[in-house]
């Protein structure tokens, strides 16, 4: 079996430069900002707690700013996912507020690919004009918008598209969650819970990578798991950065995970070792779902998924025996988040197995997380816009899929169709990131108006017709951020600098100015400050207080191990058997899907997966980060020595990489650490855009080979779906 023959060897080559990369403290920060500090005289430093935006985590940093300069940051002590450390992409990514690569003016597209500078008020007038004009033509529905929801984002995105009465709003998870989300969410009634690592015995990661995609607190409960004597067993067809710190690495084929998983539900129930209290208790299904787990025997799963029969017993039972301080991590994006045509079943059986060791809400396993209450806007004086007349598109076609998060790509689909007229992009690099480029770039084309705010000429902002520059987030304050854990808390993203650039603005004030000039100016009329004020009543916390701490946990309203609340699911129960997958015309239990594509002996299967020094797009023109991944040559795909050796590959060849849909040229690393059946590509190279120079040439683009598509049940990218055939070139 591979896992045994590749597992030992791979552990001792487990790379010393990535793996130490992973927890870096600290980047040379000092010597960037030290020409901008002004030596001699009084040396003023301040300390600003804020939050980090250098990936979806936003930790608490603290800000220390010299004579009006941002000097350095360290992780805000409190912050849950920070506990006083930032990784270093936080570091690095700061040091965007200096780049000379930043937007710094309004623009409007005078030719593929050329702009001209405008005014604000120029922008307002035009975009006012035309979301109107495409209103009247076509209605609301015609309209929509995309972001990473931050804090500000979050209210001001989807409260500016419904005053247009549209219900369009879409987030990245398309390409990230969706799938899992649609999983555990009809499941449980979360789309995610959250996992006691630090107090669990036995943990089990299915392509989740804490050392790599990080979390600081994530790797530091950890590493409290390990020293506790946890068992850590990591499945990933890549030997990844955590890894280090596993007991054991099972090399999974890609795409079969729910194979294990289905195969592993049937031994629990075999050797009478799931909870049947808590199934009796807190769940319903569970006959029909044991009926159908009898078929999915270790051996038929071992066929599938390359992992020996004898490993997934060995590892059910025990998990079994060590319930339920024993769980699998809820995961993220790297097996099912958005990857199989199965992915969101997947979800669905990592869901239900951990319910069958009922380790929900219990020490050391699965937590349904609580978050804090927080205020909304006098609804007399700063009245709300009224719920769009429509349903947002695609949740037709996918009424599985989490609503508020919805079905990103459609809007491309529907602009391919003639309609879907007009996209607004905020904080998302979606013609790059999210689905195929080419699709992308002739689905934005074909819209009337197109959209970007950002700070820096992504190849969504270059395919824009008109480019709004948001100051960075050092630049800003930002709305109130509730946290939701196992202990309910507060956070608040503070201004550390004077804006940089004097023509830049923070969203806030972009939509309540374009609201004005598109007719809809009464729906925004509050402050941001006026807002958090308004959010925090309810909490208790003043303004001030949240501004001098920057991070508030409420300690005493903590969740208490063992109290089960009540589900947001139809049933209020864990739902084993859904009436709900019955209704969107998909099996009520979780069966065996296939992927949709599948190698043959020749060709390979692409998988993606992130670096710790890069977050997606937005990190690759960071000078600082950038120059890491040149030096250790990061950008290169991996490829396992059987297969390279048989296609006459070296380590460091040049090698021609051939899908449906692109032909690339790339590096090769020749590695055990990966599956004889994948290619894998690092997060995040490829970069177009001419506009970010450190960035643009740099290895492979992972999404030009990815087909549109759509899973079936959540609507996700199906971003794992590519087989390609890989051939030796000259460089
Ligand atoms: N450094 C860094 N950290 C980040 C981010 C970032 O951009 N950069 N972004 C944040 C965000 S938005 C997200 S969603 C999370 C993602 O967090 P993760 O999901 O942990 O990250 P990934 O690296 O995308 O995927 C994890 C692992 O899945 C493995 N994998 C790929 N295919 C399969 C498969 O078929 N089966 C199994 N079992 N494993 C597979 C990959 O080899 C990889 O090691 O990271 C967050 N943290
Ligand atoms: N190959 C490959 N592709 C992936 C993944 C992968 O692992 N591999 N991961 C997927 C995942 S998990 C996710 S979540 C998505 C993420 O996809 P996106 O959310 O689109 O993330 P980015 O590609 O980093 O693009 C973010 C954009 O926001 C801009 N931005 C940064 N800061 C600010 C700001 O303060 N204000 C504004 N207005 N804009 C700002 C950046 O410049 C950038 O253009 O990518 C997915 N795509
Ligand atoms: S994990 Fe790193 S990049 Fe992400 S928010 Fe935290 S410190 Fe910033
Ligand atoms: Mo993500």
């Amino acid at each position: 079996m591979l896992e045994s023959k590749i597992s030992r060897r791979g552990f001792i080559k487990a790379s010393a430069t990535t793996a130490a990369l992973a927890s870096a403290g600290t980047v040379g920060f000092q010597s960037w900002t030290s020409e901008y500090v002004k030596a001699g005289g009084q040396t003023k430093i301040t300390e600003i707690p804020s939050t980090c935006n250098g990936c979806s985590s936003k930790c608490g940093i603290i800000g220390h700013v010299k004579n009006g300069r941002l000097w350095k940051l360290s992780g805000h002590p409190d912050h849950p996912y920070a506990k006083g450390k930032i990784c270093a992409r936080g570091h690095g990514y700061a040091t965007l507020v200096y780049s000379k690569e930043r937007l710094t003016q309004p623009l409007k597209r005078v030719g593929s690919e050329k702009f001209e500078p405008i005014s604000w008020e120029q922008a307002y007038k035009e975009i006012g004009e035309k979301l109107n004009a495409i209103i009247k033509k076509h209605g609301p529905e015609a309209i929509s918008l995309t972001e990473d929801p931050r804090a500000s984002g979050k209210i001001y995105s989807p409260r500016f598209l419904h005053a247009l009465g549209s219900p369009n709003y879409y987030t990245h998870h398309v390409v990230c969650s969706n799938s899992r989300d649609a999983g555990f969410f009809h499941t449980l009634g979360v789309t995610s819970t959250s996992a006691d690592i630090s107090s669990s015995k036995y943990i089990m990661f299915i392509g989740r990578s804490y050392g790599d995609a990080i979390r600081p607190s994530s790797v530091q409960s950890l590493v409290e798991a390990k020293e506790n004597g946890a068992k850590i067993v990591m499945v990933d067809p890549r030997l990844n950065n955590t890894c280090n710190l596993a007991t054991e690495w099972l090399a999974i084929r890609p795409g079969m995970d729910l194979a294990m998983v289905l195969a592993m539900s049937h031994v629990l129930i075999r050797e009478n070792l799931h909870d049947a209290e808590f199934i009796k208790n807190y769940s319903i299904g569970f006959e029909e779902y044991s009926k159908e787990l009898k078929k999915y025997t270790p051996q038929w799963a071992e066929k599938l998924t390359g992992i020996s029969a004898d490993t997934i017993e060995r590892i059910a039972i025990d998990m079994g025996k060590a319930k339920p301080k024993a769980l699998i991590e809820q995961s993220w994006r790297g097996a099912f988040g958005c990857n199989y045509e199965n992915s969101t079943e997947t979800g669905r059986a990592v869901a239900l197995f951990n319910a069958m060791l009922g380790n929900i809400q219990q020490k050391g396993g699965s937590i349904i997380t609580t978050k804090p209450e927080l205020g909304k806007l006098d609804p007399v004086k700063h009245p709300s816009p009224k719920e769009p007349e429509f349903k947002k598109a695609g949740q037709d076609e996918f009424p599985l899929a989490y609503e508020e998060q919805g079905v990103a790509t459609i809007v491309a689909k529907l602009a391919m169709e003639g309609k879907m007229k007009a996209a607004i992009y905020n904080h998302s690099n979606a013609a790059l990131g999210y689905g195929n480029p080419k699709y992308m770039k002739e689905a934005l084309s074909k819209m009337d108006l197109v959209v970007t705010i950002d700070v820096q000429m992504s190849e969504t902002a270059l395919l824009s017709d008109y480019v709004l520059p948001d100051v960075t987030y050092i630049e800003r304050d930002e709305a109130v951020e509730g946290l939701s854990g196992k202990t309910p808390g507060l956070a608040l993203r503070q201004q550390m600098v004077e804006k940089v650039h004097p023509k830049t603005k923070p969203i806030d004030i972009i939509y309540t100015e374009l609201a004005k000039a598109c007719g809809i100016g009464q729906y925004f009329n509050f402050t941001l400050d006026g807002l958090n004020e308004q959010m925090l009543a309810p909490t208790g916390v003043s303004y001030k207080e949240l501004r001098e701490k920057g991070v508030i946990m409420f300690e005493d309203k903590a969740i208490v191990p063992g109290t089960m609340p009540e589900l947001k699911t139809p049933s209020k129960k864990v739902e084993f058997y859904s009436e709900t997958f019955k209704k969107a015309g998909f099996s009520p239990v979780v069966r065996w899907v296939e992927p949709k594509v599948s190698p043959s002996g020749e060709s390979f299967r692409l998988i993606t997966g992130k670096q710790a020094i890069h977050s997606h797009t937005q990190t690759a023109n960071v000078p600082i980060l950038m120059q890491i991944s040149k030096d250790y040559d990061l950008e290169r795909i991996w490829m396992n020595p059987a297969r390279a050796k048989k296609l006459g590959i070296k380590d460091g060849d040049m090698v021609e990489v051939k899908s449906s849909e692109a032909t690339s040229k790339v590096r090769v690393k020749v590695t055990e650490r990966i599956h004889p059946e994948a290619i894998f590509v690092p997060s995040h190279y490829g970069i177009t855009s001419s506009y970010l120079k450190t960035a643009k040439g740099i290895g492979f683009g992972f999404m030009e080979h990815v087909p549109f598509d759509f899973e079936a049940w959540s609507g996700a990218g199906n971003i794992h779906e590519v087989i390609v055939t890989v051939r030796k070139v000259r460089s």
